[in-house]
């Protein structure tokens, strides 16, 4: 490939006198070209069309030069102009399309359908300014929007337009295009729909915006803050929106390839990811109606495409929709639901089982347990739970339909991008099969008593750590000591993930060091969250921890043995320096909360070890590396569902008995913090902590504290420390998401 020939044509120049972002422009054009070239050419009859809210995709170029192909050489044509490629990667704006692990689970899983060669795209919205960007001020998290969009991107506009009828009148939607290159295999399309008349300048003051002007602001914000009711029924928008457009586009295809609508399970499958893409249901049954067929033809036909994957048990996760609301916006698709909901009634007694409840409100993953083909929970436990608790209603009609997918991410961003000095230490012990076959890692195994391997692993750590360091002092002027641990808590910001409960330990060891009591090794803990901004005490706790930054340090005598850092906008392009660089992986939610998790398996494949609880996809961690390479602590899952039922929690109660949590609680409203942060913020924090505990923090605490000394301890033996490392990274092959696509089409999509 010449890229030089390229530069030429397009701007008249050689690349070493290219700016970057002429560069950018043509390594773009130069994969579009590349990729479209790898189109399927004989998809076959069945098509999956993956809808979901949100595509957390990441930066592309990379990405789509290494499953091109092309890195390599690139790299070395640039480098040979003297143009260094990370330079360009930092040009490039990440895409502002998600929120968290639901939404970069659709971006691994989009890498391994198209490096599987299966014929499946994503559906879902152009969001102009996305989740939102962080900016700290102040020891607060401040949100402004978060302009990604740039000409000449990834993203491809497309004369496909497609009507979508609100109450209010009818807007268009047009599909634009971003491909979706697989790892020596072919290209797929990720297709968002975006409003034609949408409006970037009503948005005002930080992320404020007109909630009603609907025609301006739809497809703005992705979860628009929905603490009113102007702010649910714009969401009930965005998502009518979304499904609409997608449910005309995949009937068009359908029928194009020659469906005839009471057979179109044999031409589509639509996997919907959580419930924001549910009214995709009644709305293909009504287009299905529209077009001739008889309501219960197409409801059957409707039953026979759609999956639903389920991600959470959080109650208050679980979308619900009034009645009045649906009826404002969406009135076409009500007495669709009231059909639905009736057939439930008729065969089934129990109102838990019913889609509209006796409030008139829809229970939307209700809906889609009655409608759908098949449910799947995203890690063993998570499923075993939706199954024997929340579920278990509809587990007992539906036994069948109930599976367990537990997630994977995909090995192309998450190694051979992002840590290209482990990858060439693996394709130099074991081969580079594992790039294409995962399980393959495990030859690595042959290496636990090689010490030059395990030296070569310390080195390769430490490399990475300088390297985020760097970085680090780059973007946000901090300094970290590179020879310290690093204890890393990067995930979205909620109460049930416990970042309080890490921010208890801070202050605990704070205190110890404080008193004498040093740690052998430093210490670096870094945080990386966004808070949803109406979400109060994810605010309040990233207040907690960035004031315990500031106090630690301004320490001079603390801060050599204990650093506490939180990195600002938290994203995919960050986890990418972060993940590689880490030590300790914390994952602390408490038991029975977090569905799977997948933060876990990065960390995992990059040879950190698990600080963790029995919960998501931890249990299937620890059973892959044995207790010896994982550490575990806190109450099982059965133990807090007890907990929970019996309501007999009483934080207040350990809180008096405990001094220990008693010391680091005070601490949040003593003097100290009080001077450097928000008294209210702070002040309301510890009431939640000492009224409530609604996620159970005190009860783990002990334990917690216990097994990070332990780690910690353990981190000594630089060699048996490394070779936990090695069992992580060897054992990680089962969280590919090709093993877990592989199971969604061997079990829901035939493809
Ligand atoms: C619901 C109602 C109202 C407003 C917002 C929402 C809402 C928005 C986003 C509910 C859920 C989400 C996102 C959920 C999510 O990211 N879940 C994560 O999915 C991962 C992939 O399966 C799992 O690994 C994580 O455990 C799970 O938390």
């Amino acid at each position: 490939m010449d890229l030089t020939k390229l530069t030429l044509s397009e701007y008249g120049k050689s690349i070493g006198d290219c700016t970057k972002e002429e560069l950018y422009r043509v390594l773009v054009k130069y994969t579009h070209t590349l990729a479209e070239e790898k189109r399927n050419k004989n998809p076959g009859k069945k098509k999956l069309y993956y809808i979901s809210a949100e595509f957390l995709i990441g930066k592309l170029l990379s990405n789509n030069l290494i499953n091109l192909g092309v890195y390599d050489t690139i790299k070395e044509e640039l480098a040979e102009h003297g143009v260094d490629l990370t330079e360009l990667e930092e040009y490039e704006k990440e895409p502002s399309l998600g929120n968290g692990g639901l939404g970069r689970l659709a971006a691994c899983f989009l890498d391994s359908i198209a490096t599987l060669g299966l014929n499946g795209d994503g559906i879902g919205i152009n969001y102009h300014f996305g989740l939102f960007r962080q900016v700290f001020r102040d020891n607060e998290q401040t949100a402004v929007p978060d302009t990604w969009i740039t000409e000449n991107g990834w993203l491809h506009p497309t004369d496909t337009v497609y009507p979508v009828r609100f109450k209010e009148g009818t807007v268009n939607a047009r599909m634009y295009n971003i491909n979706v290159t697989g790892y020596d295999s072919i290209t797929n399309t990720l297709h968002l729909f975006d409003m034609e008349s949408v409006d970037e300048s009503i948005v005002g003051e930080g992320i404020a915006f007109d909630k009603t002007d609907i025609t301006r602001n739809l497809t703005l914000f992705l979860y628009p803050d929905d603490s009113d009711e102007n702010g649910r029924l714009l969401r009930i928008y965005q998502q009518y929106f979304m499904v609409s457009a997608a449910a005309q586009y995949i009937l068009e295809e359908c029928i194009d390839r020659g469906c005839r609508l009471y057979d179109l399970p044999d031409y589509a499958v639509v996997q919907i990811n959580d419930t924001h893409p549910t009214m995709i249901i009644p709305e293909l049954i009504r287009l299905l109606v529209e077009k001739g067929l008889y309501i219960d033809d197409a409801i059957a036909a409707v039953h026979g495409t759609c999956a639903y994957t389920n991600h959470t048990i959080l109650a208050e996760a679980l979308e619900k929709w009034p009645v009045q609301y649906l009826k404002k916006v969406v009135p076409q698709l009500v007495p669709i639901m009231e059909i639905l909901d009736a057939k439930v009634r008729r065969k089934y007694e129990g109102e838990e089982l019913a889609i509209i409840d006796r409030y008139d409100v829809v229970h939307m993953a209700k809906l889609d347990i009655h409608c759908a083909k098949s449910i799947n929970g995203v890690a063993s436990l998570h499923t075993e739970i939706l199954k024997k608790e929340e579920l278990s209603s509809f587990y007992q009609i539906y036994p069948d339909k109930f599976n367990n997918k537990t997630n994977g991410i995909t090995f192309r961003r998450w190694l051979l991008h992002c840590n290209p000095r482990l990858t060439a230490f693996l394709c130099e012990h074991i081969g580079d099969g594992f790039k294409k076959d995962a399980e393959k890692l495990k030859g690595l195994l042959e290496y636990q008593e090689d010490t030059a391997a395990l030296e070569q692993l310390i080195a390769i750590k430490n490399s990475s750590k300088t390297a985020l360091a760097a970085w680090l002092n780059r973007k946000q002027g901090v300094t970290i000591d590179p020879d310290s641990i690093f204890d890393i808590h990067i995930k979205r910001l909620h109460e049930y993930k416990r970042q309080q409960m890490n921010a208890l330990y801070v202050i605990h060891k704070y205190l110890e060091i404080q008193s004498g009591r040093l740690p052998r090794t430093p210490i670096t803990v870094i945080f990386g969250a966004k808070a949803a901004p109406a979400y109060v005490i994810a605010q309040d706790i990233i207040h907690l921890i960035l004031c315990l930054q500031e106090l630690i340090n301004r320490d001079e005598k603390v801060k050599t043995h204990l650093q506490v850092v939180m990195v600002e906008n938290y994203n995919v392009s960050a986890a990418e320096k972060l993940i590689p660089s880490c030590d300790i992986s914390e994952q602390i939610s408490l038991a029975s909360k977090e569905a799977s998790g997948t933060g876990n398996m990065k960390f995992m494949l990059n040879g950190a070890v698990t600080l963790g609880t029995e919960d998501g996809a931890n249990v299937e961690i620890h059973r892959l590396v044995g207790d010896e390479n994982i550490y575990i602590f806190g109450d099982s899952s059965s133990t807090v569902v007890e907990r929970y039922r019996k309501g007999s929690y009483s934080a207040k109660a350990y809180y008096e008995e405990n001094p220990m949590i008693r010391r680091a609680v005070d601490f949040i409203t003593g003097p100290v913090l009080m001077k450097i942060g928000n008294p209210l913020r702070l002040k309301r924090l510890s009431g939640e902590l000492t009224d409530k505990d609604w996620f159970m923090t005190f009860p783990d605490f002990d334990d917690y504290v216990k097994t990070r000394e332990q780690a910690y301890t353990d981190y000594e033996q630089r060699l048996s420390w490394a070779k936990k490392g090695l069992v992580n990274i060897a054992m990680s092959g089962y969280f590919s998401s090709d093993r877990t696509i592989m199971e969604y089409n061997r079990d829901i999509w035939k493809l």
